[in-house]
């Protein structure tokens, strides 16, 4: 996240912890309002990234890229529309094989990515293992493992 990055949005499907992670990396100038000409609401935030400060934003739940839901298609046009300089890709480890084509649609569309693997902790204890490194080299994308509740990660997400 240290590269020149002004704008960052957190995406991916509902329940994978991305509003944890929001809350998780700003503290402060939280606004929540919705999308102009819809109901859904999206949250935005600053965040300080070295001497840089950046806005963040938590987009709403998508499974594919290509938009079914309104929650979808607000989500997409973020994306689109505000040219993120960096997209945080949150999943939930224990699904990692159901979440990654979000992550492969997400690399085709030429964003600049990090894939979050979140809840990590389950993962673990449901005996999912997962080889981040391997990972990296197969998606050519940051790999990053999170537990966002305790706050685990998010160093080392920062760093990246
Ligand atoms: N065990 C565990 N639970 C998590 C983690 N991150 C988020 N959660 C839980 O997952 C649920 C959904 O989180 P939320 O941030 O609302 O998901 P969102 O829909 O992606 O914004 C909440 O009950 C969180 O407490 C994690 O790393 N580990
Ligand atoms: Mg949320």
């Amino acid at each position: 996240m240290t590269k020149d990055a002004r704008k960052i949005a957190i995406v991916g499907s509902p329940n994978v912890g991305k509003s944890v992670l929001f809350n998780n990396l700003t503290k402060r100038y939280v606004t929540v309002s919705n999308y102009p000409g819809t109901t859904v609401e999206v949250a935005r935030g600053k965040i300080q990234i070295g001497e840089i400060e950046c806005e963040i934003i938590d987009t709403p739940g998508m499974y594919s890229f290509s938009p079914i839901t309104e929650e979808e298609r607000v989500a997409r046009r973020i994306l689109v529309k505000e040219n993120p300089d960096l997209v945080l890709h949150v999943i939930d480890a224990k699904n990692l094989e159901r979440m990654l084509p979000l992550t492969l649609q997400l690399i085709e569309a030429h964003l600049s990515l990090i894939l979050v693997l979140n809840i990590m902790d389950e993962a673990k204890t449901t005996g999912v293992e997962i080889d981040i490194k391997l990972l990296e080299k197969e998606l050519g994308i940051p790999v990053v493992g999170t537990v966002s509740t305790t706050g685990k990660g998010m160093d080392v997400l920062q760093r990246r």
